[in-house]
């Protein structure tokens, strides 16, 4: 298995709007995170994911970007950003930025030319079709609720949108719209940055004939066939790894919605000249139901081992695992996974072993270093994000029921990540001296920076141990991976193998005790307790049969 830095980092992902405001105005921004440098070099993350702060009119945050190459004036200007990232060079981190190429905004330069006219230079950059009997060219849905398809009143023709109305796909077929973005790529890693997170990237193939998905009853449909993994999609990425991303010692993640296993080798093989890693979704959808991600239904652990583990395996020696359950789309894990009432803290800390323990690079989201748990707005009015309030409008005009459509929000909706980081007790949390863009949990008082750094027992100081002790111990990064227990419902454990050293994971992931019994004997030679989230787990020992506590983690190392 090639040794890489990237395999033996660890990114922490910080969503600008929410992470730390410098000049009162309610926002978060660079000069806000430059502050905070010291307290993410304290934690030892390696690189920061820094979500967009490109120029937008922020229908999705950031994610509907105007010009790649100028930074959103509530974020700072392209100096504070040099700082940025100076600053994190400095202090031995790296940076990768946030590559939102699937879409632009509707507001980019190159879509107000291409929806001037039909014979417009810039017409091709983006996805247009004339409507069939009066209606949209298709019947594929957006991800944002309604039709992916806009009439432009210009020329009466439709534009494709797979998220947001403001968020016209871009048209991948298009060479000279490809190597704008390849230029543009080009011009920010000869800036000094260190890679890309990829947005929504195995969407930029469409199957050329945008065909119907549903079956004709004028519903619109999850058209995900035709646009997931397309057939160009290899062909695209080698294209961008030969004329870009080769050139440079960096990092690649890309998102990839509806990835399989098979499907990710293909991104990730360490041969196919493509990209580094990939995020995947299905532990993201272990707790959906057949409507979607808004039909919440109960997860199960037997799924959350089954998917695992195939990951582990599949990528095994062919490419390398990203590891997450926390970022700025998806709620808290620790409200989600674990429980953000009595064992908190500990719940808190077996999931971050689990997603420092296994084989992959750990992503750790703003917040899950403290412990933070999902917000309940008391009325829709107080949430932001686009996708939940497309949603409400949706469901309410279709007669759902008000409550329901609330749970789902409380549960599922991505504004559970979006509050502000919770950095101390004082008002707004010490995120800003203003009005904050959203309102801040009110769990801060309890759960914030300053209180965690000074208890040694803390959500945080086990993230700093946890990642001090990869750095340490190459068989977290590198080891193989086996299952243990694997027809346990309460527990997740497997090990870890090196040459002849084990690392020996026992997640108990419920709130009620769970004795165990090893249908093997595997504590031979010198063992130790890598960690625990419980100071009184025995330290030298691992009998066949264990008693766990509620949501009690142990590592034993053995040599
Ligand atoms: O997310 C892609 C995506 O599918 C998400 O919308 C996610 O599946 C869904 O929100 C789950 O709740 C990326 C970005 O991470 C997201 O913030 C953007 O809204 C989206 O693409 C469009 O750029
Ligand atoms: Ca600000």
């Amino acid at each position: 298995m090639k040794k890489q830095w990237w395999k033996e980092s660890v990114v922490y992902q910080i969503y600008p709007r929410s992470f730390m405001d410098g000049n009162g105005d309610g926002i978060g921004d660079i000069p806000g995170i430059l502050s905070k440098l010291d307290y993410l070099q304290n934690l030892g993350v390696d690189v920061i994911w820094l979500s967009p702060v490109y120029e937008s009119p922020n229908d999705d945050n950031g994610y509907d970007i105007s010009d790649y190459r100028s930074i959103l004036g509530e974020f700072g200007t392209i100096d504070d950003w040099k700082s940025l990232l100076e600053g994190l060079h400095d202090r031995g981190m790296k940076l990768i930025m946030d590559l939102v190429v699937n879409h632009s905004s509707d507001e980019h330069a190159w879509f107000v030319e291409s929806r001037k006219s039909k014979d417009n230079p810039y017409r091709d950059y983006y996805i247009w079709r004339e409507g069939k009997g009066g209606k949209e060219p298709n019947d594929w849905g957006s991800f944002f609720s309604g039709s992916a398809w806009q009439r432009d009143e210009a020329t009466g023709e439709y534009f494709l949108h797979l998220f947001s109305k403001k968020q016209p796909d871009l048209n991948w077929e298009n060479e000279a719209l490809r190597q704008e973005i390849y230029d543009m790529m080009t011009w920010w890693l000869d800036l000094g940055i260190d890679g890309f997170r990829m947005d929504v990237i195995n969407l930029i193939s469409k199957v050329p004939e945008l065909p119907n998905a549903g079956n004709g009853d004028g519903k619109y449909v999850f058209g995900g066939e035709y646009f997931m993994n397309g057939p160009r999609i290899h062909e695209y990425l080698q294209e961008m790894n030969r004329k870009v991303l080769s050139k440079y010692d960096i990092m690649t993640v890309g998102e990839a919605i509806g990835v399989t296993p098979e499907e990710a080798s293909l991104y990730v093989g360490e041969d196919r000249g493509e990209l580094n890693m990939v995020f995947h979704f299905e532990l993201m959808d272990v707790d959906s139901g057949p409507g979607g991600k808004w039909d919440v239904v109960p997860w199960k652990l037997s799924d959350l081992k089954r998917i695992i583990g195939k990951w582990q395996r599949s990528l095994h020696g062919k490419g390398w695992n990203s590891l997450y359950l926390n970022n700025h789309d998806q709620p808290r894990m620790v409200s989600r996974f674990g429980d953000d009432g009595r064992y908190r803290i500990e719940s808190a800390k077996m999931l971050a072993t689990l997603l420092h323990t296994l084989q992959g690079t750990p992503y750790v989201y703003q917040g899950e270093e403290l412990g933070m748990v999902n917000v309940k707005f008391d009325g829709v009015s107080e949430y932001k994000d686009i996708e939940t309030l497309n949603m409400y409008e949706e469901y309410a005009a279709a007669g759902r029921d008000h409550s329901e459509i609330m749970n789902s929000i409380y549960v599922k909706g991505r504004d559970n990540a979006r509050t502000p980081m919770q950095w101390n007790g004082s008002a707004n949390a010490g995120f800003t001296t203003g009005t904050p863009w959203i309102r801040v949990n009110p769990s801060y008082m309890d759960i914030n920076a300053e209180r965690t750094l000074a208890d040694e027992n803390s959500v945080f100081h086990y993230y700093r141990k946890l990642i001090r002790l990869r750095k340490e111990n190459e068989i977290a990064v590198y080891g193989d991976y086996r299952p243990l227990l694997e027809n346990d419902n309460r527990v997740f454990a497997y090990v870890r193998s090196l040459g002849d050293d084990r690392l020996v994971v026992v997640l108990n992931f419920f709130g009620a005790p769970a004795e165990v019994v090893f249908d093997e004997l595997i504590a031979y030679g010198n063992c130790e307790l890598y960690i625990g989230n419980y100071e009184d787990a025995p330290r030298n020992e691992l009998e066949q049969r264990i008693e766990l506590r509620p949501y009690e983690a142990r590592v034993y190392k053995l040599t």
